[in-house]
């Protein structure tokens, strides 16, 4: 039997947490039969709410929770953990950007990446799913300089979840006959999701995701803005953000990285940039990456259009603005 993991939950009182939680505990993310202790950080005033999630995992008769230690305390939280997901910060409401957000929560991530250092486990995986997702991972990341700084990921893989979805829906096959859609950039607006390098399986047949569509129009103007509001449609219609898919493609995005890509598809995180594909260095941008015995690695060689371009350049430039003003307001 192999020895329980201690997995961290920030925001753990929350809506995105409270279906994360049951995803990790019976066992969607680390393997159905990976003991877990589930580590649960939120604020004071959440304590009490919190208390009713711990009961409600207790009664979900779980066979492989093997613990719960509920906390508003980062130093109980992080203690020894392997993998961190990074949830708890202030979510965005109708009508603000995720620029508003920025002041707001570089701040709690500056203070986890200081508790993550001094207390978790050197090889602790991080998924930063708090908004402004890509620069709080950055900023997490270098306030906990004993960790390798490629462990801190941020989340795009719920807008890839949702550009596979659209492009399922378009040709009317089933989800996992869409591959490798790529989301570049950063967890916004201006983030590109892109179908060039995509493959769709057609009465089993392997078209590109182009040639299945059979619409060069619809893939520019109805798929990739529906794709980047798509965070917003959902605030609109439920007044509040997205959670159960968010909560799943936390999962899938940790589900991947400790487990394996399997072989000719490749998933997309916020990585820390090394300047692959002329994205700027030092930021955390979404690239198409594959992932091996724990580690990430960004797929190479795929050819970007001339338009394809304009758009990475724009979400970059977005990024070195988000780190610039996110190491002003910590600097204030
Ligand atoms: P909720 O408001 O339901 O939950 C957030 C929880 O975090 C609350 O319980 C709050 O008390 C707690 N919290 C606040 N500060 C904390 C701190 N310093 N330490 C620990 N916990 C703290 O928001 P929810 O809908 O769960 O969303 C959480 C975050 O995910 C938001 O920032 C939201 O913008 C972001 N999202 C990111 C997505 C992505 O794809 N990267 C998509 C979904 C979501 O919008």
């Amino acid at each position: 039997m192999a020895e329980p993991l201690r997995v961290v939950v920030t925001g753990a009182a929350g809506q995105i947490a409270y279906s994360l939680l049951y995803m990790v505990a019976k066992g969607d993310v680390f393997g159905p039969e990976q003991p877990i202790i589930l580590h649960l950080l939120d604020i004071p005033v959440m304590m009490g709410v919190l208390e009713g999630v711990v009961m409600e995992l207790a009664d979900c008769a779980l066979p492989f929770l093997r613990g719960v230690v509920p906390t508003d305390d980062p130093a109980v939280a992080f203690k020894d953990v392997s993998a961190a997901f990074l949830v708890g910060a202030m979510p965005r409401r109708e009508g603000m950007e995720r620029k508003d957000l920025l002041g707001a929560n570089v701040k709690i991530f500056k203070v986890q990446g200081e508790a993550l250092d001094k207390y978790a486990k050197k090889d602790v995986k991080v998924l930063v799913v708090g908004n402004p997702a890509n620069t709080n991972a950055l900023i997490c990341s270098r306030y906990a300089p004993s960790i390798p700084r490629e462990n801190f990921t941020a989340m795009t893989r719920l807008d890839q979840n949702r550009a596979q979805a659209q492009i399922a829906a378009k040709v009317g096959v089933p989800i996992q006959q869409v591959s490798n859609v790529i989301i570049w950039g950063n967890h916004s607006s201006t983030q590109f999701p892109d179908a060039a390098h995509a493959s769709v399986t057609v009465n089993g047949q392997t078209l590109s995701a182009p040639e299945a569509v059979k619409d060069s129009a619809w893939l520019d103007t109805v798929f990739v803005p529906t794709v980047q509001k798509r965070g917003a449609a959902v605030i609109a219609a439920r007044k509040m953000s997205s959670a159960m898919s968010a909560a799943k493609a936390a999962s899938d995005h940790m589900r991947d990285w400790f487990l394996g890509t399997a072989p000719g598809r490749f998933v997309s995180m916020g990585v820390l940039s090394d300047g692959s594909y002329g994205a700027p260095k030092d930021v955390v941008f979404s690239f198409p990456v594959t992932t091996k015995n724990g580690k990430w690695e960004i797929v190479q060689g795929l050819t970007i259009s001339d338009s394809a371009r304009k758009s990475l350049d724009v979400t970059g430039k977005e990024l070195e603005e988000e780190r610039k003003e996110a190491i002003a307001v910590i600097e204030a």
